[in-house]
């Protein structure tokens, strides 16, 4: 996380990243990911890593302009098992040093029912979920507790905290949790609305921004289906939280592992162009505040992340076709959704069909192609004359004086452009570089195999070299294929990391395997650097 913070994260504009829970938790060994649902004690010593690597991860973060939000999983402790990640002994009713049996609402116990949804609030509040001890957050002392597990992290520098389960603990509860707390971290309610039932999203909105999950249900109808409709999407589709006070997402890792015939599944990663299109709207379009979901790949919905020895999990690699890496995917919607804050949605085009486009004020323009045919038609975008960077995809959208713009949006793709996203560099081989003081002229020439539609790029840490961002990478040339080749001017004297990516025809991008690459430019000449791809 720390490295993505820097890396990816906060040149692409992402406000916040949110981490699984950092608690010590029962530990499964690594063959489950559930796990870190079940707290042991509230220190920092998980499967993900110690206090120190927590710490650094903020301070990465936050240097890159990240915000740090962590998942808090306040209403209950384990279900099972007797041994955490950090080595500490517990049993379900009892955590040495923190809580015994009169701290649960175990006497006598309840497991919360289906019908108790619709029929019974108490019970939803106050019985175990899925037979998790459940926390008697009544009481003054587990309060107490809680607010200092959170306060802690947040003198660690956490920014704010994802409630688990938030809708098994009474409003009042968690209002009081809240007024215990130091300085004034941002709270988003995971309240999973149910038509009909005795617990409501609505009864939360006072405490903080509530997860809005019919958001996730519509986007999976609308685009397994005709995305027309999306032109009157909002508050008058039914949905559960005002868009002042949403999370929206298309997805989280609940959701997408539910079995596709449920009416709570949503789309996931599984879905390839749909799922990023999805993404794409939700980036694009006035609703809340959108959370991107990234995690890893698997085939067996209980499967934990890649991990080692004893389950702790090891650090990620976007290369490795183990982790979704779906941030760096929509890093450019990231950019896009940050440049048209506060503007209003107008211009909207649509073909009847799977073929939508709108503008975001004078800021913005998107165009989404969820049919199977390619599109290609003058379109009004709403921005000023000049020539913009596809942000969800490759290639660039000129804009005419009269802000029409002939487009091409290949099937099942995006075109987003935003003012601040500069036109992509021509992908042709540039010319010699006349070399101006203080920069030294650096060939890259990397040997890399492509199959026919894929471009190599390279990008890196310098603005030269796009400060990190896809949309912004140089192009390479193919003249000497296999070998792409391109020359850039940068500073001299500086230490550079690098790395080349592909960029996909469907306008997806491929990125090499870690480590990034790195090398000091000289104070004066040229530098050349030949790589292969990996
Ligand atoms: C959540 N939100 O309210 C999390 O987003 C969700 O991922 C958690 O469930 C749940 N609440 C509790 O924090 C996951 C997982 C469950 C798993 C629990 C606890 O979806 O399947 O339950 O974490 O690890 C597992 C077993 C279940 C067993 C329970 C207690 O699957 O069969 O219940 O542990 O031992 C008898
Ligand atoms: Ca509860």
């Amino acid at each position: 996380m720390a490295r993505e913070c820097v890396d990816v994260l906060g040149p692409a504009g992402y406000g916040a990243v949110q981490v699984s829970p950092p608690h010590d938790s029962m530990s499964k060994g690594g063959s489950v990911w559930w796990d870190v649902y079940q707290p042991a004690r509230y220190t920092l010593t998980s499967k993900f890593g110690d206090e120190n690597a927590f710490k650094n991860m903020i301070d990465a973060c936050h240097g890159a302009g990240v915000k740090v939000h962590v998942d808090a999983v306040v209403n209950h402790m384990t279900g099972q098992g007797s041994t955490s990640y950090g080595g500490y002994s517990f049993s379900k009713y009892n955590y040495p040093g923190l809580y015994s049996s009169w701290d649960f609402r175990n006497s006598p116990s309840c497991v919360i029912d289906d019908e108790d949804y619709k029929k019974n609030g108490w019970r939803v509040q106050n019985c175990e979920l899925v037979s998790l001890a459940d926390l008697d957050t009544g009481s003054g002392y587990v309060r107490d507790r809680i607010a200092g597990w959170l306060n802690r992290l947040t003198a660690l520098g956490v920014d704010g905290f994802r409630i688990d389960a938030a809708k098994h603990i009474h409003p009042d509860d968690l209002a009081a949790i809240k007024a215990k707390l130091t300085g004034s971290p941002y709270l988003h309610l995971e309240v999973i609305y149910g038509e009909g039932e005795a617990v409501q999203p609505s009864q939360y909105t006072g405490i903080g921004d509530v997860h809005e999950f019919v958001f996730g249900r519509k986007m999976k109808e609308q685009f397994t289906g005709q995305i027309k409709w999306l032109r009157t999407f909002g508050e008058s589709w039914g949905l559960s939280v005002p868009a002042d006070r949403a999370v929206t997402f298309v997805d989280n890792h609940d959701t997408e592992r539910k079995d596709a015939s449920k009416n709570d599944a949503t789309l996931n990663y599984k879905y390839g162009d749909t799922y990023k299109l999805a993404n794409v709207f939700m980036l694009a379009w006035p609703y809340g505040t959108p959370r991107v979901y990234s995690g890893f790949t698997w085939s067996d919905k209980e499967a934990g992340p890649p991990s080692a020895n004893g389950g702790f999990v090891t650090d990620t690699d976007c290369g490795n076709g183990r982790w979704t890496c779906f941030h760096r995917q929509m890093a450019g919607m990231a950019g896009f959704h940050k440049a048209v804050a506060g503007t209003s949605v107008a211009d909207w085009y649509d073909n009847d069909d799977n073929v939508i486009a709108f503008s975001r004020g004078n800021k913005g323009w998107v165009a989404i192609n969820n049919g199977s045919g390619s599109v290609t038609r003058t379109f009004t975008t709403g921005l000023p004359a000049g020539t913009y960077a596809n942000v969800a995809g490759s290639g660039s959208v000129t804009v005419g004086s009269g802000g029409t713009a002939s487009v091409t949006v290949p099937a099942k793709s995006a075109v987003a452009v935003h003012v601040g996203g500069g036109p992509t560099p021509t992908p042709t081989a540039t010319p010699s570089p006349t070399v101006s003081p203080g920069r030294v002229a650096a060939s890259f020439n990397a040997n890399a195999t492509t199959y026919w539609g894929q471009n190599v790029f390279v990008v890196g840490d310098a603005a030269e070299l796009g400060s990190w961002n896809p949309a912004n990478a140089v192009a390479l040339s193919a003249a000497d294929y296999p070998v792409w080749k391109a020359t850039v001017n940068l500073p001299a004297g500086r230490t550079i990391s690098y790395k080349y990516i592909k960029k996909n025809p469907d306008g997806s991008v491929t990125w090499e395997s870690d480590p990034d690459r790195s090398f000091t430019t000289p104070a004066t000449g040229t530098v050349t650097r030949t790589d292969t791809w990996r």
